[in-house]
Order: C-alpha cells, then structure tokens, then sequence
C-alpha cells in the first residue's frame, strides 16, 4: 500500500496518460508538460492514511501542438476517469526535455544554421550544440506573439567529449517554434575573427597539467548505518520525516517530526524548493534574454540527475530512485536520484573543566540529497537534520558558467568579468524560492519578526550596554512581506502560542536566514515584473492548497508575476494560522576567473532552528565517542 503522499510509480503516471488521452481525445500531436501526484489536502490527509478513504489521483498539465491550447487535467486514478479538464488559454506549460533535444537535432541538420556555421569555419555539425532557452512575454519579438518559441545560443566542443560550454558561437541565435519544430529566424551578427584561444576542459584528458596526488579518505559505519527506511518514510535521531518527489520541485520532505520522549512533535507539514530565477544581468544581444526560471520553466525533478557512490556520496548510502515522465507520458526513471546518508559534523558540544577534564559529543547529521543539472549548471541540494533539532538547508551551484566574446580584443566588459583570453562571464544571479510550509507542534502558528536593539544611554542603563529584542508578530500578508535588515540582525521566528515549553514560553522555530540580496533590478523591468517573489526576503501566506508556485503556476513567456504578488494583494490575517514562509536566498553571481572552465562549487545555506521547542539543549543524551 503505498503512502497517500508517496509521489507516482512509473504504472501510475502510464495510467494517468492512458486516460487522459482515452477520454479527452489527447493524440500524438499533444504533449504532456507535467504529470504527478495531486497531492492530498491537509484536511484529507488523516482519513486517508487511516485507510478511513482512499483513493489516487494525478495532475497533468498538456497541450495541442496544433493549435496551442493548454488543459490542466485532474485525475482520478482509483476511478479511471478525468474528474477535471481545465481550459488554461493563453498559457505556456513548462518546456519539456523532449523539446530541448528535438530542438538540438532540429538545428544542427537545418540547411541555414549549417550555412552559418560554415561562414564560422565549422563544418564538423556532431561537435555543435543548440541549448534552448525559453523566452520572457517582453522580449518575444511581437511577430511570433502567441507562439510556443525557444531561442537557442549554439556552442561547439572543441573535441569529441571537449566542453561544449567553452566555445560560444557569440552572435548566432535560432529562433524556433517548438510546437512547429521550425527554425523562424536565426540572428546571426558575425563580424568575422577567430574563435579565442580557451582554456575550456575539465576532463582530465583534456587538462594542460597533471593531476595532483591526494591521501585516500574513506569513511566506514562497520555496523550499518543509524537510519530506517520503510518505503517512504525516514527514521533518523528522533527525527522522522517522509520523501516526496515531483518533476518541478525534485526532493520533497514532507511529515517533518521530532520524537521527543513519548511525543513525535510536528516541525514541517512540507518543505521543497519552488521557484528558481536567474536573471543574467547583462543587456548585450548575446544575454539580454537570459532570465531562466529553472523550476517553472525546467523542472528540478525533470533535470536531477542519477547520483554515483564514492563521488557524489562518500560512505554507507542508501538511494532512492525517482521517477518521471516524458512528453508523450511515457514514465523515466531517475535511478540514485536522492542519496540519504549520515555524515560526521565535527564537535556538537564541548567543555573542558578543570576537575572533570574535557567532554566532548561528535555531532553527525542526517543528509537528504539529490543534484540537478539544468543544461550548464549544476545544483546540489542537500537536507540536513541535526541531533540538537536543526535543520540545514544547504545548496551548492557548480557546472560551466555561460559565456561569450569580449566585444574587442582587450575590452573589459561592463556587466561581467573575463574568464579566459577573449571571452567574459556575465554577471548574474540566483534567486532560490524555498516553501517551508512548517507546523511546529500543529497547524495553528505565527510569525514574528525578531529585532535586535541597542539600548539608549540614560536610566538603569547609563553605560548604554543592553540589547532588545523586538518580537513584532506579522498579522497580515502585507506584514509578512520582510527583508532581512543587517542592522537589527533580523530574524524570524514561527511560534505555536497554544502550546508552552517547560519554561512558559511558547514553542518556536526560527529561520535564521543568510544568503539573502535584493534584487538589485529596477521594479518596472520585465525581469521584475515576472519575478516579483524575489522582491522580498519572505513572504507569509495562509495555507492553501493551490497556492504552489511563487512566480506563477506557468512562468515560460510569462509578462507578470502571477503567484505571491496576487495572492497576497487580498491582505489576508496570517496570525494564529496554518502559515507558509517563503523564503528568498541563493547566489548573488560576480563571476570570477577562479569559477572558469568549471566553477568550484558555490555554497550558501540557511537555517531552521528550534527556539524554545525544547526545555534545554536536547542532544544532552548523545553519548560520547570511543577513543582511539
Ligand atoms: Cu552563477
């Protein structure tokens, strides 16, 4: 019996395609963007996983290339049927792998893309690559309004397996129709000129220089690991929670709990990633198209890839495979697509007494993993559960940084920094949507902004030495927009004021956030407009079911920003309630000559800490380690 919020089986998502196309007439000029769980309600959870109701049911989102009519489809796989076949006019579904490598072919083999190249001096088409970007509304050009478009930048490898990513065709730009598959145009600039003497590979074949020796590092668990896996649900240090996964968000933590003593105490009903942006913030004709949403327009899940041991993952790992969909429906799976393992974290506490000598507790934590790699770029995303109740959400980015020409042999460019002889990486940057829809000790929660404030000199305090902390509750939507604020050490704390600690005080989680920036882009810019969720470092809404997707649920050509902006312009009250956070963090990218050919891995994280969920320090009880 499968849990009610275990994602799809490959028979599932088949079962799921069947039908639609059995009873909405879904032939082979469709495609289906999305096919996954509907997941259950809050309310309805309980009654199904009592077995009290059953019941499956799927979400598919596809579209006739004919005429580019999308329909969102719920449906019931218990019931064999379509319960639900909604009209989305005007809307552009998610591009589809299928898309991205039919469009490759289709450009390589076109008799005008050949041509060009062959102006280049490139005749050699298996060493040429179309990677594919979906347009933003404002820079469609107005001829193809309401067309399925892609625009392409194409790249060559230097070697049968050289990197593609380091020789740009600066200039060339297919613009393609993907529901035709027809190249439309192909903007092509070139001026001439060699392409420039790169450095571009990382294989170790193709290195310059030898590779350096290390030690061998092995780590060993002799008798197995510390976690229990039944299905979907992770046992783990008092902590239990249960993994989810879906094309858009990849790994999706759900159930997150802490046993603490006879109590399995709620922290999170749901925690994933929702929407990633990446504006590239360089208006020259090779970049000012770069906005990529990688979780609307690509899908996280879509893009993770199958993870190896003793490389991606270093000890006793269990993996879990995943499973996804093609554009005809057709399930893939993912094999290692989430690593789950145990990891030493250094001291977790320590103190050295003059009589009792020293104590010390290794901390170990409790990863939750899976990579992503959407075209150039690779994101690695790692959970992590600690014994003294925190939970780390680290990501790394690393991959090829994209590229182009310096405008002029000795040229500095304005908006990026050269990477090697002739060719600069514009600046950019990632902005990761975390939905952290969390429960600490039941549904019924509040946000405060916390504050710290100096004191003023005068009264009690003549040496002006104290400090605040100001708690300001957020009761409306309006108030839960927050930035974070450096100069008060802003934080926010998620409070559960029916249930108190050992202490009196209500129980609490807070995010401490890091890795925060603004936006730094103009609010009226179409970049703005169509990704305003990163406007604020928070947002708080009210649980809702359908309320999935910051930046909108259909973000490919897209003018505006569909998703919090509009839900929170009804203001609604957010005290006392079933919250979700929304938190806005990633990588503000001034590329670097250090992050070229491949970049090492940029690291950012933030936090969610227990405050006040416990009485004390709640690893008190992890014992001591033996000594060698
Ligand atoms: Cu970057």
């Amino acid at each position: 019996m499968p849990h009610p919020l275990d994602p799809l089986t490959a028979e599932e998502i088949r079962q799921a395609a069947g039908i639609v196309r059995r009873d909405r007439g879904v032939g082979d000029g469709w495609r289906f963007a999305s096919i996954e769980l509907k997941e259950p309600s809050k309310a309805d959870l309980p009654a199904l996983e009592s077995g009290r109701r059953s019941g499956r049911e799927a979400l598919a989102v596809c579209w006739n290339r004919a005429d580019g009519q999308a329909y969102r489809a719920v449906v019931s796989l218990t019931g064999d049927t379509v319960t639900a076949w909604e009209h989305l006019p005007g809307q552009q579904p998610n591009m589809t792998v299928d898309e991205w490598h039919e469009c490759d072919e289709m450009i390589r083999a076109h008799p005008a893309v050949i041509d060009s190249l062959g102006r280049r001096g490139i005749t050699d088409l298996s060493r040429v690559l179309a990677d594919m970007w979906a347009y933003g509304a404002a820079v469609v050009p107005e001829r193809y309004a309401g067309r399925r478009i892609g625009w392409c930048d194409l790249w060559y490898r230097g070697s049968e397996l050289g990197n593609p990513y380091a020789h740009h065709l600066t200039g060339l730009h297919p613009v393609v129709d993907l529901n035709t598959m027809e190249l439309l145009e192909i903007e092509d600039n070139y001026q001439g000129g060699a392409d420039p003497e790169v450095m571009g590979e990382y294989l170790p074949d193709l290195l310059p220089m030898r590779l350096r020796s290390v030690a061998p590092l092995e780590i060993s668990q002799p008798d197995g690991v510390g976690f229990t896996l039944d299905g979907t649900l992770l046992s783990w240090q008092n902590w239990q929670l249960r993994l989810g996964f879906n094309h858009r968000e990849s790994l999706v933590l759900h159930q997150v709990g802490f046993q603490d003593g006879e109590r399995l105490r709620s922290v999170a009903h749901r925690l994933s990633f929702a929407e990633m942006v990446v504006p590239y913030r360089d208006a020259s004709p090779d970049h000012y198209r770069r906005t990529a949403f990688d979780i609307g327009e690509w899908g996280l899940g879509f893009m993770t890839t199958s993870l190896a041991l003793g490389c991606d993952c270093l000890g006793e790992i269990t993996y879990l495979d995943a499973v996804v969909h093609d554009s005809r429906g057709e399930p893939v799976t993912i094999p290692n697509a989430i690593c789950i393992h145990e990891e030493d974290s250094g001291v977790l506490w320590k103190h050295v007494d003059e009589r009792a000598g020293a104590e010390v507790r290794r901390a170990r934590r409790l990863v939750v993993s899976f990579h992503a790699t959407v075209a150039n770029y690779e994101y690695l995303v790692y959970w992590r559960f600690y014994q003294d109740g925190n939970i780390e959400c680290e990501v790394r980015a690393t991959g090829i940084m994209v590229t182009s020409h310096i405008a002029a042999p000795g040229s500095r460019p304005a908006n990026g920094t050269v990477v090697d002889h002739g060719i600069y990486a514009p600046f950019h940057q990632h902005f990761i949507v975390a939905r952290l829809d969390l429960d600490v000790d039941g549904p019924s929660n509040t946000v405060y902004a916390t504050d710290s404030r100096p004191a003023a000199p005068g009264g009690d305090d003549p040496y002006a030495l104290g400090l605040t902390v100001e708690s300001t509750p957020l009761r409306t939507e309006a108030e839960g927009r927050q930035d974070y604020d450096w100069g008060v050490q802003r934080g926010w704390k998620v409070v559960n004021s029916s249930v108190v600690n050992g202490l009196g005080t209500p129980v609490g989680y807070k995010l401490v956030p890091s890795a925060a920036f603004p936006p730094l882009l103009d609010p009226a810019s179409p970049a703005f407009q169509r990704a305003q969720a990163i406007g604020h470092t928070l947002w708080v809404t009210p649980y809702r079911e359908d309320e999935r997707w910051p930046c909108g649920d259909f973000p490919v050509q897209a003018a505006r920003d569909t998703g919090l902006p509009v839900w929170t312009e009804a203001d609604r009250p957010i005290e006392n309630t079933d919250v979700v956070l929304w938190y806005v963090f990633g990588i503000h990218h001034i590329t670097r000559p250090e992050d070229w050919p491949v970049m090492p891995a940029d690291i950012v994280s933030f936090w969610l800490k227990p405050f006040g969920f416990f009485d004390r320090n709640p690893a008190l009880d992890v014992p001591p380690s033996h000594h060698h």
